[in-house]
């Protein structure tokens, strides 16, 4: 590694800092052969654009006091001095666990944060809460919510989605990889905890060279690369269940499916395959069924499944595709269809889930331990799904379902984030301006006046990573890396650990939070304890920390073996069974069937959403994740901000849609949907598929430049649009990626984007 500069890491790479006159200069790591564009962004952390640059309260929340306010998200902040925020917030805890105990308190605080094993928001919220007796949570993620839920159902474990057949054996062995929903490089740029080498694209290229053949299944052309020359299968989007059901149809009525394999291999076979022939509704899920439904030309449904079954064949769901109402439907018969072609624990064969959905799956098995902060306990265990967030906080009480159990939501009064963005990434924003409204009191840790920091009351002034130091490591990766401060912070901004110990003290839990450590003797003390613990028992001789400072990085030893999913299982079924009920892959479920959903039935079906296009609404909308920047994270920076179109978030848009509206290439648009509106800059493109429009989420929520503009977001959040609503009663998952919209011009001067100034 280049021996200048400090290093440092993200969730998009690794890299090399300098401190400059007005702020950083950022090298990648020499080690990585595609360094990502998104480290442009990087430099903008360290001026004070957008800045929290102070601790600040809501006006309302300080006079007021606590309570639902109407207020949120309008009011005006005031500056405060640290220790009398400290202080009433330390009050305001107080009052609602004495008051209503530990349910009442969410510090669920769902978000990406950023790279580092201490300084990691979400460990450091989750401890103190669990020094204070615990507080809700939220389980499984935004990313993969589905495959959580339903793979241990269907496979016994996560495994598809954490950690499937590595990359290096599809490059060497995978003759078709059939990518739904793509393996888009821009989202292969980043991996949560940080990324060394950027290799997929590399990957994805050797393969090609070798023969491998591509047929992307997607809307949007862009979801792989050109170079692959793949086939394109420009489906309806939230199809892809229809188009898979047909495949399997095919090989059942050629009599080409591995007929041996199901036997051994899978239980509820019958039930699938009779489904496939209609039991359940009367309906052969033909290719010419399937046909309307995904926009696809039966010939080339049935020329698929045949080429299906000629060679080696990988199926790859990309995590967007399950993250759409009825999102377990076109997980489960990809798994169904990859049992019938009986390759499921073969080298380059089988199916994942989740492949270049970051630049981490399938890169290396992940086996060895990682430094970790500790959490403790949490003594409450009382868990939401992630995405049901504004339903707890808007129906206190109210019973819901999920994975087969009877829930109720708790009374939600505090509501403690760190590290996440939920103006950015939940749906129906409106509805969750209402969800806010209805606690009584929001506390934000933010480095950035995002949207949620100007919806809390309480707003703590946080550090960047380039503020601090920590140790970067991540499942996926093969090095750790002392992370080096690059600047001060800026203004008075405080580490989450520091705000957290500040709090704890007053609560009486100061000694059990910091254990009488400063951050700087924590971060030493995680990797010492790393090193002479796991690392060493798994065989790891790493050097101690002043070494490892010095060195600046610390590259861990080859994972020992080249991974396959389901090897073992394939060689002895019985010896090494899945951890289902049945032991195998289950094609049919009865503990699903048992659950009795008729949104998430026994076996893989099809299941038309609800939010179909209509004369109101003609288009469908797929809300995916952008390119240049991760989520909604600096979103200010200089790759972020060279995307925007007309000073706005891009929507693309197909020749024929936009001539059919009379609009034009470049010019600002208004996009609605039954939930709300935004502007977006108009892109006029054929890799999109006609009636489709693509909008990336990620924009900053601007509700000042909306009102300006008489739309609901003036700047581009796609979140405005989409719905609110979980997957199944199964999973309950974020089915963000899909709505139905209609776009048309946008008529006026476009307002000012106001929403990286400072509040009022
Ligand atoms: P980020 O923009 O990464 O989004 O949602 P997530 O909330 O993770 O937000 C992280 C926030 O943490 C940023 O505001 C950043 O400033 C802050 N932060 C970073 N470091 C620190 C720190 O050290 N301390 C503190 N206090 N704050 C910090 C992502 C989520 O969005 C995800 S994972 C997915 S996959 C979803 N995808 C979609 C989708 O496909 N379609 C739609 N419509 N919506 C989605 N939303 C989801």
């Amino acid at each position: 590694m280049s021996t200048t500069g400090i290093p440092h890491s993200s969730h998009w790479g690794a890299f090399r800092a300098d401190p400059t006159a007005d702020g950083v200069r950022v090298r990648a790591h020499p080690d990585d052969p595609a360094p990502s564009a998104l480290l442009r962004n990087v430099a903008v952390a360290a001026t004070p654009t957008a800045r929290v640059l102070r601790p600040h309260v809501r006006r309302g929340w300080w006079e007021d006091g606590p309570g639902p306010d109407e207020r949120r998200g309008r009011d005006e902040f005031l500056p405060v001095e640290w220790d009398e925020l400290l202080d009433r917030v330390a009050g305001e805890y107080a009052r609602v666990l004495g008051e209503h105990g530990p349910r009442a308190v969410y510090a669920g605080s769902y978000g990406w944060a950023s790279a580092g094993r201490f300084h990691h928001s979400q460990s450091q919220l989750h401890r103190f809460s669990h020094c204070l007796g615990g507080a809700v949570r939220s389980t499984w993620t935004y990313s993969h919510n589905v495959g959580e839920v339903l793979m241990p159902r269907v496979v016994g474990s996560q495994e598809p989605l954490i950690s499937p057949t590595a990359w290096t054996s599809v490059e060497a062995a995978t003759d078709l990889v059939i990518a739904l929903g793509g393996l888009p490089a821009k989202n292969s740029e980043v991996a949560s905890g940080g990324i060394t080498r950027h290799e997929v694209a590399g990957r994805l290229r050797s393969a090609r060279a070798r023969g491998a053949e591509f047929v992307l299944v997607s809307p949007l052309r862009d979801d792989l690369a050109a170079e692959l020359d793949a086939d394109w299968f420009a489906v309806v989007p939230g199809s892809d269940a229809a188009l898979l059901l047909a495949m399997c149809h095919v090989l059942l009525t050629d009599g080409s499916f591995d007929a041996g394999f199901l036997e051994r291999f899978t239980a509820g076979s019958e039930e699938f395959l009779a489904s496939l022939r209609g039991a359940d509704d009367g309906v052969e899920k033909t290719p010419e069924w399937a046909e309307p439904l995904t926009g696809i030309a039966a010939g080339r449904i049935r020329d698929l499944a045949r080429r299906a079954v000629r060679g080696r064949t990988m199926i790859t769901v990309s995590w967007s595709v399950a993250r759409t109402r009825f999102g377990e439907q076109p997980l489960w018969a990809a798994v169904a269809l990859a049992a019938m072609i009986g390759q499921i624990g073969l080298p380059g064969g089988g199916f994942g889930h989740g492949y270049a959905s970051t630049g981490g799956v399938g890169k290396r098995a992940g086996t060895y331990p990682l430094p970790t902060f500790p959490q403790f306990a949490d003594p409450l265990r009382v868990r939401i799904p992630v995405a049901r967030i504004a339903d707890a906080l808007l129906h206190p009480g109210e019973p819901y379902e999920v994975d087969g159990r009877h829930e109720t939501y708790p009374h939600l009064r505090l509501v403690h984030w760190a590290g996440g963005n939920p103006f950015h990434h939940h749906q129906d924003l409106q509805r969750l301006q209402r969800a806010f409204r209805a606690a009584e009191t929001i506390v934000v840790h933010e480095p950035f006046w995002t949207s949620t920091a100007r919806h809390a009351d309480v707003v703590f002034a946080a550090t960047t990573t380039l503020e601090r130091e920590d140790v970067g490591a991540a499942r996926y990766d093969d090095r750790l890396i002392a992370m080096g401060r690059v600047h001060e912070p800026l203004g008075e901004a405080r580490d989450d650990y520091e705000v957290l110990s500040g709090l704890a003290h007053r609560l009486g839990a100061g000694e059990r939070f910091t254990e009488g450590r400063t951050a700087g003797e924590w971060v030493e003390h995680l990797y010492e304890e790393w090193r002479t613990g796991p690392a060493a028992r798994a065989g790891i001789t790493a050097p101690p920390h002043a070494e490892f400072l010095a060195a600046g990085e610390f590259r861990l030893p080859p994972e020992p073996r080249e991974k396959v999913m389901f090897a073992s299982f394939r060689a002895d079924p019985d010896r090494f069974p899945l951890r289902t009920p049945s032991g195998r892959i289950e094609l049919h479920s009865e503990t699903i069937a048992g659950f009795g959903y008729d949104d998430c039935p026994g076996h893989p079906v099809w299941l038309a959403p609800e939010e179909q296009p209509d004369e109101e609404f003609p288009l469908r909308l797929v809300a995916n994740n952008p390119a240049t920047r991760l989520h909604s994270q600096l979103d200010h920076g200089a790759t972020s901000q060279a995307g925007k179109v007309a000073g706005r978030e891009p929507v693309r848009m197909h020749a024929r849609d936009a001539a059919a509206r009379g609009l034009a290439d470049g010019q600002v648009v208004v996009l609605r949907s039954r939930r709300g509106s935004c502007l977006g800059g108009l892109v006029v493109s054929d890799a999109v598929r006609e009636g489709v429009v693509q909008m990336s989420t990620g924009s900053w929520f601007d509700p000042v430049a909306g009102a300006a503009a008489g739309v609901t977001c003036g700047y581009g959040n796609v979140n405005v649009l989409t719905r609110d609503v979980g997957s199944s009663r199964l999973s309950q998952a974020c089915t963000g990626q899909h709505a139905t919209v209609q776009v048309s011009a946008f008529e006026g001067v476009p307002p000012r984007v106001t929403i990286f100034d400072q509040p009022a």
